[in-house]
């Protein structure tokens, strides 16, 4: 080993009140684990001697309890960027404690490079194992690792035990130049390699590394419940007569799906079609049922950034690898949501919203309108420039007191020009070469809950004034209001 084993604790002390701390991997995997945990520890040994400790935290996505829980919790984050999910974090941020901004997750790496975020002082990752030149195998995540490794004034490496050393390979890292010097990216197909499989570091950046066996325990899935299956189903038979009408090519098209249940279900329905041939993803996730259709033959290749598996699935793929080596590749998110290539691919693109709005406008991020839920993710990179893009939601949310589909977005990320369809487990508006008012038709009557379908005509109906888009300035946000004031959606009086 040619670098310093040091404890996690000293590691710690590398890390500096004031520092920005890049992070390694994405989406709550492959991320570094021993290190953010000794931070936390050592930002409340300085709080209680009445020292001021806070960090910049600038992630590839997600991260589990060591990172977002543990660092929140113990006050010890100043800002925080680009998406998150754990219930801790999101309580500080929607308290104000943490400065939260949400980026595109294909802009976090390339901020970086342009100096956006300021200087990296301090760049944590995991690794599976680092060669005798000190090049480094990642684990089960790329994120923004590259570009952070090479930014920041020092590395901090934890070398992870539980990942296998024959991983190596399944990386391709790959990091674009700026911008007078940048040139396409030359990737045709979702399996072409265009990178290197081991990250190269400046050796003297590395202050140490520290070994650690920790897992990351990502939860296994529930099972699918009725409403979940139901938008599956719908998304699947959208897709499966689009292909059988000739607008998807026969030998299909690469998919990307969103994380979650949903995505799950999607995937489950469509891999159960054998009308459709074994197709590929180009995606930001690969999760648990992309594993399961590799395996029976449904799916044949899967580009991501991370494998964000269940330790039993994990386990199988491990188990298996010779069969999974050559159908998975981890890249850089910068990557793997590059909108040059999800547009040259034609990825089909299905991810999940809070709430649409008649006209086909998607709110993924903010409860009613201010309340932070996970952030935009990778859900516009992929919207905006696919082949297809599909958001997906069940019509009504908590018990049917909110109801998804409002006469408007109380927050836009995915405005109607990037949204085609939407699907709902009521059905699937196809918004395809339809004006406002078209659209506004097709959503209340196919994806609204019956219990919001009157609502929402009548809403349409006083808002049609003859001008292009209906709208009511009085009333556009009064279904909210009755959410915030009554405690149901269904109270609503328009005026
Ligand atoms: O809350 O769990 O307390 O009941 O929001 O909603 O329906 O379980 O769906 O877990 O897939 O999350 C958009 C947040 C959906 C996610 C979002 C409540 C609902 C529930 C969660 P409870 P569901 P999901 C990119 C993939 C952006 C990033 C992205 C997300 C909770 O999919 O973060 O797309 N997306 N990444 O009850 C109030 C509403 C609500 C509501 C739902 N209108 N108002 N609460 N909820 N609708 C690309 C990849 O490739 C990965």
């Amino acid at each position: 080993m040619r670098f310093r084993i040091i404890s996690a604790a000293e590691a710690a002390s590398f890390v500096k009140n004031g520092n920005v701390v890049g992070i390694g991997g994405f989406s709550s995997v492959g991320t570094p684990k021993a290190v953010p945990a000794a931070i936390a520890e050592l930002a409340e040994a300085e709080h209680k001697k009445g020292n001021e400790y806070k960090i910049g935290l600038i992630t590839g996505g997600s991260t589990g309890d060591q990172i977002d829980g543990m660092l929140s919790r113990a006050k010890a984050v100043a800002f925080r960027t680009p998406f998150q999910s754990h219930k801790d974090m999101r309580n500080a941020i929607n308290a104000c404690e943490v400065n939260y901004f949400d980026l595109h997750l294909s802009h976090v790496a390339q901020d970086v490079r342009y100096n956006f975020l300021g200087k990296i002082d301090v760049a944590i990752i995991e690794a599976a194992a680092i060669t005798d030149e000190g090049e480094i195998v990642l684990t089960t995540s790329v994120g923004i690792t590259p570009t952070i490794a090479a930014k920041a004034d020092k590395i901090i490496i934890e070398l992870n035990t539980s990942h296998p050393a024959k991983i190596r390979g399944m990386h391709d890292l790959y990091e674009p130049v700026n911008p007078p010097y940048r040139r396409e990216i030359p990737i045709y197909t979702p399996q072409d390699r265009i990178g290197s499989a081991l990250l190269k570091v400046d050796s003297s950046k590395v202050v140490g590394v520290v070994e650690t066996d920790l897992h990351d325990n990502i939860a296994e899935f529930t099972p699918v419940d009725a409403v979940t299956a139901k938008i599956g189903d719908n998304v699947a038979s959208f897709l499966i007569a689009e292909h059988k009408n000739g607008i998807i090519p026969k030998e299909f098209l690469p998919l990307q799906s969103g994380v979650g249940n949903i995505a799950n279900a999607v995937l489950g329905s469509l891999g159960q079609c054998s009308d459709i041939p074994s197709f590929s993803m180009f995606t930001e996730v690969i999760q648990n049922s992309v594993i399961d259709l590799m395996k029976s033959g449904r799916i044949s290749f899967a580009s991501g950034s991370s494998l964000t598996l269940s330790e039993s699935k994990l386990a199988e793929v491990y188990a298996d690898y010779d069969f999974f080596k050559d159908k998975l590749m981890l890249r850089p998110q910068e990557i793997t949501n590059n909108p040059e290539l999800v547009r040259r691919l034609g990825v089909i693109a299905i991810n999940t919203a809070l709430e649409v709005d008649i006209f086909g406008n998607v709110n993924s991020t903010n409860v009613l309108g201010s309340k932070m839920m996970n952030g935009i993710g990778g859900s516009a990179d992929f919207a905006r420039n696919s082949f297809l893009s599909i958001f997906t939601c069940p019509s009504v949310a908590k018990k049917g007191v909110i109801s998804a589909i409002v006469p408007m977005a109380s927050h836009v990320d995915s405005s109607e020009h990037s949204v085609k369809v939407i699907v709902t487990e009521q059905g699937v508006a196809d918004l395809r070469g339809k004006s406002p008012i078209q659209r506004a038709q097709t959503i209340i009557e196919n994806c609204a809950h019956p219990d919001y379908k009157n609502i929402l005509w009548d809403y349409l109906k006083l808002s049609q004034d003859n001008s292009h888009t209906p709208m009511s300035l009085r009333n556009a946000l009064k279904m909210h209001l009755a959410f915030a004031e009554t405690g149901d959606m269904r109270n609503v009086e328009w005026s």
